[in-house]
């Protein structure tokens, strides 16, 4: 059968969709735009092709406290994603999770001890370093009515001073192939540039940018991560005085 998401230059990263016992499965993807993690999620989701539901929890709104979401995830974050009754959070885990079930290949987060070891080290610093002090210095200006932190944005540039360093020599943040933590983080450098971090300056870092979003231009780079960013943007830049 012919495959209506293939264009040239797309990586095949699924081969599983188009099997006719898959036909009528479809993942469950708890979801919020301007939430880096749930960008990641849903564009690593499309680049496997897998049939999913995305449900939008409006997060300023609160949604994600209905008990109905407190019963799948009590921790109630978002992505959470409900594959046939396996429900599953945290977006670096979700990812791990949906290579290994319904990658083509391990290409995505290598089986190899080492590889798959780097791979996880990005994400690591994707979930504990590069994501949380981008929060540090966003959160109190979304939702605690104060003015940016120059103490909290030079952490968060200090992450992306390691982060520039992991790119030197290499042209993606685990090494020779595109992984889950190019996802990942790329989700999160979208936001902090549409909360006006200079990405730029960063030479390695910008050429993979660059790099990131003609790769996953197919999977909805523009209208998942550009738009949830541009809209998280949008919503800071609104409480600046
Ligand atoms: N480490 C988690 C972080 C998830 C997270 O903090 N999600 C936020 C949105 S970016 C959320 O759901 N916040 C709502 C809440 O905590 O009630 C992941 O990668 O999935």
């Amino acid at each position: 059968m012919g495959n209506c998401m293939e264009t040239e230059g797309v990586v095949p990263l699924n081969n599983i969709t188009f099997d006719p016992k898959m036909i009528n499965h479809s993942i469950d993807l708890y979801f919020f735009p301007g939430s880096p993690p749930s960008r990641a999620t849903l564009m690593l989701v499309k680049a496997l092709g897998v049939k999913h539901n995305v449900k939008t929890l409006n997060l300023l709104a609160g949604e994600q406290m209905n008990p109905e979401f407190i019963k799948i995830n009590p921790m109630h974050t978002v992505p959470t994603i409900n594959d046939n009754g396996f429900i599953l959070w945290d977006s670096h885990v979700i990812m791990k999770y949906l290579v290994d079930q319904y990658g083509k290949d391990d290409s995505l987060h290598p089986k190899d001890a080492k590889k798959g070891a780097i791979v996880n080290h990005r994400l690591f610093f994707s979930a504990t370093v590069l994501f949380p002090r981008l929060q540090d210095y966003c959160s109190p200006v979304l939702f605690g009515n104060q003015q940016p932190d120059s103490s909290k944005a030079e952490k968060f540039e200090e992450a992306l001073v390691f982060l520039d360093g992991f790119l030197k020599n290499q042209p993606w943040v685990a090494g020779q192939q595109l992984t889950i933590a190019d996802f990942s983080i790329v989700a999160i450098i979208a936001t902090a540039e549409a909360v006006m971090f200079n990405i730029a300056k960063y030479s390695n870092l910008s050429e993979w940018y660059h790099k990131v979003k003609n790769a996953m231009s197919n999977y909805g780079y523009e209208d998942v991560n550009q738009a949830g960013a541009d809209a998280f943007g949008a919503m800071f830049k609104n409480k600046l005085k």
